[in-house]
């Protein structure tokens, strides 16, 4: 299988009459799935959280945030009914603060690495630095609603659960690389997320009640632990199509687990490029360190800040803010949950 060299197309170049162009076409696309929506389950959590339930899943409806209609159910709903997979496609799956920023540069800087050298002379110009991993990787459900063909070619991020994927990504020989994450972990790193798009001068969440929906499965594509499940039985009916990494073992295990991204997207290192250093050299330029210092200057508290997708980047950090109690809560779901899969957590 071959793939397209060039996957680089930035948002960051996105002009204000194409933002403008994409607000109104998500208007016509609300619009058009109004008495769809209107007949799902729902729930108003808070000003910023109004969720309504989709074949099984938790999302956003209309315009919401900032007037933003990313990642909604009806931007889901178009994708399942107009998006045409191509076989060189490559996506990149999640649950929201499961590794997704992380996941994003490895591979941009894989599959582009003939294209944006990476080295210490040429690292600072380097598009991940230069604009940031969401810029260089744009989300299906949210990019691909632009008016600039041309974008988005190739390597698409994605939080949409396995079950409702537009079928041309299940039929098509496209790949999916999905990365988990320990629920506990994940759910700190949301609570204090939700916590930074928080407008000045509201109260902050509490961690109790972002608990709590979140056990209820009550997060933007929560459940947290089913999503996993889909992509996790995909990864084993399928193990040409799908891989499952977690961000633990990225963490544990880094060089390894990048040659194993790298060998499955189709570009796997040559000998050569492993005894150059070239493979580590992607690993530095991809590191929470490198990217984190990069982007520290941008964090307004807005989705386009690009910093606010950096805060410790570490294992186990929830245990500095879960009681006994919600661990113990935590760690039943998902026994429960991932009873006979080899999913740990
Ligand atoms: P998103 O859903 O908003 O895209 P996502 O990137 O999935 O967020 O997850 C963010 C988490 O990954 C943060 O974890 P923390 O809150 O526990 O710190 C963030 O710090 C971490 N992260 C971001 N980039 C990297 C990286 N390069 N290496 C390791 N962890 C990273």
């Amino acid at each position: 299988m071959s793939f397209p060299v060039a996957f680089y197309s930035p948002v960051a170049s996105i002009t204000q009459d194409e933002e403008k162009a994409r607000k109104a076409k998500m208007a016509i696309i609300i619009e058009r799935y109004k008495e769809k929506v209107l007949a799902l389950p729902r729930k108003e959590i808070d000003t910023n959280l109004h969720l309504c339930k989709y074949e099984g899943f938790w999302y956003h409806h209309g315009f919401w945030l900032h007037s933003n209609a990313n990642f909604s159910v009806e931007a889901i709903m178009a994708l399942q009914d107009e998006f045409q997979a191509l076989p060189t496609d490559v996506f990149l799956a999640s649950q929201v603060k499961s590794g997704t920023t992380w996941l994003k540069s490895l591979g941009f800087a894989i599959l582009n690495r003939a294209k944006f050298k990476i080295d210490k002379d040429s690292c600072a110009t380097h598009p991940l630095i230069t604009t940031s991993p969401h810029d260089c990787v744009p989300f299906l459900e949210s990019e691909s609603f632009l008016n600039n063909p041309s974008y988005a070619n190739g390597l698409m991020g994605t939080h949409i659960p396995y079950t409702s994927l537009p079928q041309s990504i299940i039929s098509s020989d496209c790949r999916i690389v999905y990365i988990h994450r320990n629920p506990k972990d994940m759910l700190i790193s949301f609570w204090h997320f939700m916590n930074t798009l928080r407008e000045d001068g509201s109260s902050p969440i509490k961690l109790d009640d972002t608990f709590e929906l979140f056990c209820k499965g009550l997060t933007p594509n929560g459940p947290f632990w089913d999503h996993a499940i889909g992509y996790y039985k995909a990864s084993l009916e399928r193990p040409n199509k799908v891989l499952f990494l977690t961000y633990e073992k990225l963490k544990e295990d880094t060089y390894n687990e990048v040659k194993r991204l790298a060998s499955f997207i189709g570009s796997s290192f040559t000998k050569e490029e492993e005894d150059d250093g070239s493979v580590q050299e992607i690993i530095e330029l991809c590191s929470f360190k490198k990217l984190s210092e990069a982007h520290k200057g941008n964090k307004d508290g807005s989705h386009s800040s690009n910093g606010i997708y950096f805060r410790k980047g570490t294992v186990g950090d929830s245990v500095n803010y879960l009681t006994t109690e919600m661990i113990k809560t935590l760690d039943e779901i998902a026994k429960e949950k991932f009873d006979g899969l080899n999913i740990s957590f």
